[in-house]
């Protein structure tokens, strides 16, 4: 439906969604053949279930069924494998890869956790890594058990809306209902988000917020250099148009020459610690460092991880 995911040409598509026709945006298409407004969590759970009911005898595509259940479960076994082969990467001293960092950061979440992402031009490349495992990721998640020899799998919940400035407060309000109901409690919360999302979330607010109410949280800020999804956007439409050719500078998109200091917002609001990792093997060590700060030190920890400029 995206540049990134396409159904083949003979798919039929079924859309359900909590909000299927998308009435308060401007511009919205999907073509499906069916739409249905409802929880996705639930209506999965109910095919689950009339699946099972109807087993073999009247459900004619439980082979694909079958067929589609052993591809996940080989493509978790590749997720695992992959994790290994990172690992072993993980000393390089090259410019940072965002592959990389992510999937350290998987291996050292801790199993009770939870991750709001708000990643704009990198969703793909946080959902492929961080690579949750887990049914039921939807705000608020189920704690699970995490299986097939993976690390510790995230719950991983986005915004669902076209805003950005989501991630920060969410956070805040995350944990703030682990605080007044503990089965939403959490070992921890990492935002994951786009430096234009960043400052879109009034991190002086957020960070603020964060210290007077004691829920302290984990950011990732992917610094890119500033907005690269509306050249996406652009390209989208018009892929030889004469914005192609033009910088980030003149397109106005471009955080240069002098972006913020986004760690030291942060501080300067609630007091957080907060690091810059430009390099590969510097990423384990920020990762752990700044779990610690929010885990044992009760203070909010900002990661900033410096991308290529697009
Ligand atoms: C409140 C709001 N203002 C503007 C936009 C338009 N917009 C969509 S993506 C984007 C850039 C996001 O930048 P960043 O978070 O750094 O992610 P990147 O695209 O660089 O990955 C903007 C400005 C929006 N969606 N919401
Ligand atoms: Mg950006």
């Amino acid at each position: 439906m995206t540049q990134f995911t396409k159904p083949k040409e003979n798919a039929t598509v079924f859309h359900i969604d909590m909000d299927v026709m998308k009435e308060r945006m401007s511009m919205f298409y999907l073509p499906a053949q069916v739409r249905v407004q409802a929880d996705v969590a639930t209506v999965l759970k109910q095919m689950l279930r009339g699946v099972e009911r109807h087993g073999n005898e009247s459900f004619t595509d439980i082979e694909v069924l079958h067929r589609r259940i052993t591809q996940h479960r080989m493509l978790l076994d590749k997720v695992a494998q992959r994790d290994l082969q990172a690992a072993s990467r993980l000393g390089s001293v090259d410019d940072i890869d965002l592959s990389q960092f992510l999937t350290a950061l998987r291996q050292c979440l801790p199993e009770n956790n939870l991750v709001l992402n708000e990643s704009i031009s990198n969703y793909p490349a946080v959902w492929k890594y961080i690579a949750p495992t887990r049914p039921g990721c939807e705000f608020p998640s189920q704690s699970g058990r995490h299986g097939r020899g993976l690390t510790p799998a995230a719950a991983l919940i986005t915004s669902g809306g076209s805003s950005l400035g989501w991630a920060l407060g969410a956070a805040v309000g995350a944990a703030l209902a682990g605080q007044a109901d503990l089965k939403y409690a959490k070992d921890l919360i990492t935002v994951i988000v786009g430096d234009g999302s960043y400052i879109f979330g009034i991190p002086s607010a957020a960070f603020w917020m964060a210290r007077r109410y004691d829920t302290p949280f984990l950011t990732i800020v992917l610094n890119n250099g500033g907005y690269k999804s509306p050249r996406l956007s652009m390209l989208g439409v018009y892929p030889d148009g004469q914005g192609s050719s033009s910088s980030a500078g003149s397109l106005n998109i471009s955080f240069d020459p002098q972006p913020p200091n986004y760690g030291l917002i942060a501080e300067a609001a609630g007091g957080a610690w907060w690091k810059q990792v430009k390099e590969t093997s510097e990423s384990v060590v920020a990762i752990q460092e700044g779990i610690d700060m929010v885990r044992n030190q009760r203070r909010c920890a900002v990661i900033e991880v410096v991308l290529p400029k697009f």
